[in-house]
C-alpha cells in the first residue's frame, strides 16, 4: 500500500520548546527526505511526516496553513504552565477540524512533581472536553525535548511515544475529500 503524506504542525506558547521538540523527533529519524527553513519531512514506516515548526503566534498565512494540516501537536511547558494560551491552539484545532491531535506537555526535566503533573492533565483535559474533542482519548505525554537531545543516554520514551503517535495518524478525511475533487 502507497505511503500518505501527512502534514503535522507543532504549535504551542512562545518558548514551549517547539523547535527544540522538532528538532528532538528529526534526530530520531533515519529516513530524511527533505528538509527547509522549519520544515522537515521523513519517512516513518507507515507515512511520509512532514513536520512544521510553527512560530507561537500565527499570522495570516500560517491560519491558512492549518486547512492543509493532518495532525497537530499541542506544546505547553510544564515549568511555566500557561493554560490560556494553550486553549487558544485548541481551539484552531477545533476549527479547522484537525482530528490528529497529541498533547506534549515539555521542560519536565525542570517541573517533575507528580502533583503538578495531575494538575496540568486536568486542565488540559478540561480544556479538549470545553472545546468538545474526544477529550479522553487525546494522547497526553510528560517530557523533555530539550533532555532528549542533549543526553545520549537519556532514556527518551516521551519522543519515542510522540513519534509511535504520528506515525499511527492517517490524513484526515476532510483534506481527502478536498484533494479528491
Ligand atoms: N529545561 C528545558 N528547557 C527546554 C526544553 N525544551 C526547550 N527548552 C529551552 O527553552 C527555550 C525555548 O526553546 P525553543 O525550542 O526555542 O522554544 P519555541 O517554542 O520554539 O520558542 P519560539 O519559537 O520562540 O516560540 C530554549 O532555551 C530551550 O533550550 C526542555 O525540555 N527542558
Ligand atoms: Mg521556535
Amino acid at each position: 500500500m502507497d505511503k500518505e503524506t501527512l502534514n503535522i504542525c507543532i504549535v504551542g506558547k512562545m518558548n514551549s520548546g517547539k523547535s527544540t521538540l522538532t528538532e528532538a523527533i528529526i534526530n530520531k529519524q533515519q529516513n530524511i527526505v527533505s528538509w527547509s527553513d522549519k520544515s522537515y519531512e521523513y519517512e516513518s514506516l507507515n507515512n511520509y511526516n512532514c513536520i512544521n515548526d510553527y512560530p507561537s503566534v500565527l499570522g495570516k498565512r500560517m491560519l491558512e496553513n492549518l486547512k492543509k494540516m493532518d495532525g497537530m501537536v499541542l506544546v505547553i511547558s510544564l515549568s511555566d504552565f500557561d493554560i490560556s494560551s494553550f486553549r487558544e491552539y485548541v481551539f484552531l484545532a477545533n476549527q479547522f477540524e484537525i482530528d490528529n491531535l497529541v498533547v506534549f506537555v515539555n521542560k519536565c526535566d525542570l517541573e517533575n512533581s507528580l502533583e503538578k503533573k495531575c494538575y496540568a492533565e486536568m486542565e488540559i483535559r478540561n480544556v479538549l472536553e470545553d472545546c468538545s474533542l474526544d477529550f479522553e482519548n487525546i494522547p497526553v505525554i510528560y517530557g523533555s525535548a530539550l533532555k532528549s537531545l542533549e543526553e545520549s543516554n537519556y532514556v527518551n520514551s516521551d519522543i519515542d511515544e510522540l513519534v509511535a503517535i504520528m506515525d499511527s495518524w492517517k490524513e484526515r478525511k476532510s483534506i481527502k475529500k478536498i484533494k479528491k475533487r
